[in-house]
């Protein structure tokens, strides 16, 4: 058995190595959610930018390859069929050329209307309709810019949000306040009438604010959220507004400073679309509008499937320190591989901080990592706390690592932002109150309206501190044992009963708990700990008969464990925690890693399975490096365990 272990191990190791990339860095392709690549055929099209014919077939497979068996497209890859995207999809496909009596597309319709029209699409989906004169505005309930006049210590003051809901909300609001709207076409008035069931013309949109498909009603709207739209669109009934010129004036401020400070970046896929739509209507074909679209490009990703685009500009950040971390973990030498790694992180530390940032609300950058790259300026929480840990562990190569001062600002980045409940979320700390969930207007996507405390960040950036405090002790010391102590307390709390720990950014449990008892471990906790091990129970009792561990994407919606088909991928999350509570000689334990090994390819890697990413509790997106590092991860764990 030790032995099987350590040819996997040794072949699991050239294998990932042998996808190292010539920067240092790990990264791969980022799929899953399907409104990405939709909205940015629908924003070429709105400001007359031909996809060239080549690129456009390309997409035309990739949309194709979407389709469900029923004809509809799911809000991720393979996922139940969706109103919202299976309308985009159908007009996207239409832009690129696809007949409308194409079967394929007679298959979509179809499943269109039988789940009512896009008059039920869900919220985003009747924005992007909207700009193409597909939908009418007065079908919408209102977002309006004069929020960002409100007073900053308002609750609902924009500037509060999360900032991937911040940033979407406001070009969207920006392009409801202006109306804007594609001039009509022959293909747009084709699709008019291929959308709905009945005349356009005749259709009174005002009357379907609130209609959603059942399909689409994952996260209802609130009787408050109704009440606030009365009064909202009380406001924009008015003809008078006489704030609006000033609120689109600072609306516009605040898409020019994303984009000025993220080098057009921009903070993810769908801000990047349509903050470049929002630059069309306002300058048609100026300069900021060339910079939008030739950014757009970053995001996309060419596979054996098609064209599609990224749910981030890269991972880059991410899978390199997991490789690392994975690569540390089996031992060996492996100075050429983890010096290339030590300097791509090294270099892609944000090392400037944000011009102006109260005015813009952005928090503290210097010092923090990002998930990609460093040119995007967005720091995250716990690829700081990962980018640190890498950074510590691996100064003694040779060549220069991080400064001091980089490494300092880092804990003093990662401290600003620990909670008031003592956990940490993924970009910012927490700035509005969670109260604001019930104002989510977005009906597909759940917890987006402020940050929460994360399991995983809390633990990442724990882990982070701990390993700061170590390496330069007397520094900080009395600041970091404070968080820490919180941190722990945060994680202790959140503790299911049943000793689980719940997931936010991947499927679902096996993933919390390796977080989960990481950062007890980290603080202090010893195996024998009842809170470490409650979480081993919990993962024992979840054990598949084949030994591994599998899950289902319900387990993040319904918040419990929804077993499934073992994965490589989940056995590996369950065996680093076995491990790490003390259970790494278990029977258990040996029957997770004989599972893995059996599993092994060939080639020294893992099977590609399931996706186990997820966001916003109901999308799941593609991690496309999990299954290169972390079985192997787990299986060295193991090994150094016997
Ligand atoms: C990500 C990717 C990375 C992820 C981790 C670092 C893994 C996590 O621990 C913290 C949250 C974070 C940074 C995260 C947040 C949400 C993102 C940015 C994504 C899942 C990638 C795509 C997603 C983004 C919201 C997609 C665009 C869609 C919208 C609804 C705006």
């Amino acid at each position: 058995m030790k032995g099987g272990s350590d040819s996997a191990i040794s072949r699991g190791v050239s294998y990932l190595l042998s996808c190292q990339h010539g920067d240092g860095s790990w990264r791969g392709e980022y799929g899953g959610p399907l409104f990405l690549l939709p909205n940015y055929v629908i924003a070429h099209y709105i400001a007359g930018r031909e996809i060239a014919p080549e690129r456009a077939g390309k997409m035309v497979r990739y949309l194709l390859s979407t389709r469900n068996g029923d004809g509809s497209v799911g809000l991720y890859d393979g996922g139940p069929g969706c109103l919202f995207t299976t309308t985009i999809t159908y007009v996207a496909l239409r832009m690129l050329g696809v007949a409308p009596d194409d079967e394929a597309m007679a298959a979509m319709r179809r499943w269109i209307h039988a789940q009512g029209t896009p008059l039920g699409a869900a919220n985003w989906g009747k924005f992007m309709l909207a700009f193409l004169g597909l939908y009418e505005y007065e079908g919408l309930n209102p977002v309006l810019p004069e929020l960002w006049l409100l007073p900053r210590r308002l609750p609902i003051y924009p500037g509060r949000l999360w900032c991937h809901t911040r940033q979407v909300y406001l070009p969207l609001s920006w392009l409801y306040a202006t109306r804007a709207k594609a001039p009509g076409s022959p293909l747009l008035a084709a699709l008019r009438t291929e959308l709905y069931d009945r005349s356009y013309d005749r259709i009174d949109f005002a009357a379907h604010r609130d209609t959603i498909a059942q399909c689409d009603d994952l996260y209802p709207v609130t009787r408050l959220m109704k009440s606030v739209n009365r009064v909202q669109n009380g406001y924009e009934a008015q003809r008078f507004k006489p704030f609006r010129a000033r609120a689109l004036d600072e609306a516009l401020s605040h898409i020019r400073y994303e984009d000025a400070v993220t080098n057009f970046v921009a903070l993810g896929p769908v801000n990047r679309v349509l903050n470049a739509i929002v630059y069309h209507f306002n300058d048609p074909g100026g300069e900021e509008e060339e910079k939008a679209f030739a950014a757009m490009e970053h995001y996309l990703c060419e596979t054996p499937r098609g064209i599609h685009l990224n749910g981030y500009s890269s991972t880059a950040l991410w899978d390199t320190v997991f490789a690392v971390q994975t690569l540390r973990t089996v031992g060996g030498d492996h100075p050429k591989a983890l010096g290339a790694a030590r300097d791509f992180i090294r270099d892609n530390q944000i090392r400037r901080e944000m011009p102006d940032r109260d005015l813009f609300h952005r928090s503290q950058a210097l010092g923090g990592w990002p998930f990609g790259d460093a040119e995007s300026g967005w720091p995250v929480t716990d690829c700081t706390a990962e980018g640190m840990k890498c950074s510590i562990a691996l100064e003694q190569l040779p060549g220069s690592g991080v400064p001091d001062v980089l490494l300092a600002e880092s804990v003093r980045l990662l401290l600003a932002y620990q909670n008031t409940d003592g956990g940490w979320s993924s970009y910012e700390e927490q700035r509005g109150p969670k109260w604001l969930e019930k104002l989510n207007p977005s009906n597909v996507f759940g917890d987006i309206m402020v940050e929460h405390s994360y399991i995983e960040c809390t633990s990442a950036a724990m882990q982070g501190l701990l390993a700061y405090k170590k390496r330069f002790p007397g520094r900080s010391d009395r600041e970091i044992t404070a968080a820490v102590g919180r941190g722990e307390a945060f994680l202790r709390k959140s503790q299911g009963a049943d000793g689980s720990f719940y997931g936010s950014w991947a499927v679902c449990y096996t993933y919390g708990a390796w977080f989960g008892v990481e950062g007890l471990r980290a603080a202090g906790a010893f195996a024998d700990d009842p809170a470490v091990r409650r979480a081993a129970e919990f993962l024992l009792s979840h054990q598949n008969s084949d030994g591994g561990w599998g899950e289902a994407a319900e387990s993040c919606l319904e918040k419990r464990y929804v077993p499934a088909g073992s994965h490589c991928v989940q056995t590996a999350w369950a065996l680093l925690a076995l491990c790490e509570a003390g259970e790494g000689k278990s029977d258990a334990a040996r029957r997770a890693a004989e599972f893995l090994i059996a599993r092994q390819q060939p080639d020294g890697c893992w099977p590609k399975e399931r996706m186990t990413g997820v966001f916003n509790r109901s999308v799941l997106i593609d991690y496309d490096n999990y299954h290169r590092y972390f079985p192997l991860w787990a299986l060295a764990k193991w090994r150094k365990a016997q």
